[in-house]
């Protein structure tokens, strides 16, 4: 049987959500903060971080690959869409959407949730929460640009790539960033959520 190690609301919450729209066999297991930098921890992810999926005896890190590995398991389902099971065009913007959110988007954040580990004058602090905002902001123009003429990012239904946008934008009300600017999000957000697959994974977190 699979097994998720994750963090309520962090990032874990994407392959969480893949895992319950798999229809596999999962069982998900919520850490803490100090459990992922436990020697036992760490001898399954060197990184110290979630989401970590445990195969058997196989593990394997990084969401991006973890999502990847759960669509090869059942491509049926859908992970990318439905669009994308066949269509190669289709299925290479989900891709796209997936790197963007998780090499632009998802980093954006760390100077918002470890500003404390960078800069320890409090003054500096909220300058550099104020700039990475204003930079999140930014990022934030493509996706409402893309939704504009589409309810979902990468085709007429919804995909993994919406998942981890909708999980990006849950993080902006956290950080009270606002997106009032882009008409599409508030919307995007509401539909994606309204999936059974994601309340029950936000459920299964303790976040619904
Ligand atoms: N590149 C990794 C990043 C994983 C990551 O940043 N995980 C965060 C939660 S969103 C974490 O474990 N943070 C705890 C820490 O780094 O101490 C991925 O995409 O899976």
């Amino acid at each position: 049987m699979l097994k998720l190690f994750y963090l309520p609301g962090s990032c874990s919450l994407i392959s969480h959500i893949a895992l319950e729209w798999s229809g596999l066999d999962y069982s998900a297991e919520e850490v803490q903060h100090d459990t992922i930098k436990n020697t036992e921890y760490l001898a399954l992810n060197p990184q110290g971080q979630v989401p970590l999926l445990v195969d058997g005896k196989w593990v394997l890190a990084e969401n991006f690959a973890i999502i990847d590995y759960i669509n090869d398991l059942v491509p049926e389902k859908a992970i990318f869409g439905t669009k994308a099971i066949t269509d190669v065009h289709a299925r290479a913007k989900v891709r796209q959407w997936l790197a963007f959110a998780n090499s632009n988007l998802h980093p954006a954040f760390l100077p918002i949730f470890k500003v404390a580990t960078l800069v320890d004058d409090k003054e500096a602090q909220a300058s550099l929460i104020k700039n990475a905002s204003m930079k999140i902001v930014k990022l934030f123009a493509s996706v409402d640009h893309a939704l504009k003429e589409q309810n979902y990012l990468a085709g007429t239904d919804l995909s993994i790539a919406d998942v981890y946008i909708y999980v990006m934008l849950r993080w902006t009300e956290i950080c009270k960033i606002d997106l009032s600017e882009y008409a599409n999000l508030q919307p995007f957000y509401h539909r994606v959520e309204a999936d059974q697959r994601v309340k029950t994974a936000l459920k299964s977190e303790g976040l619904a």
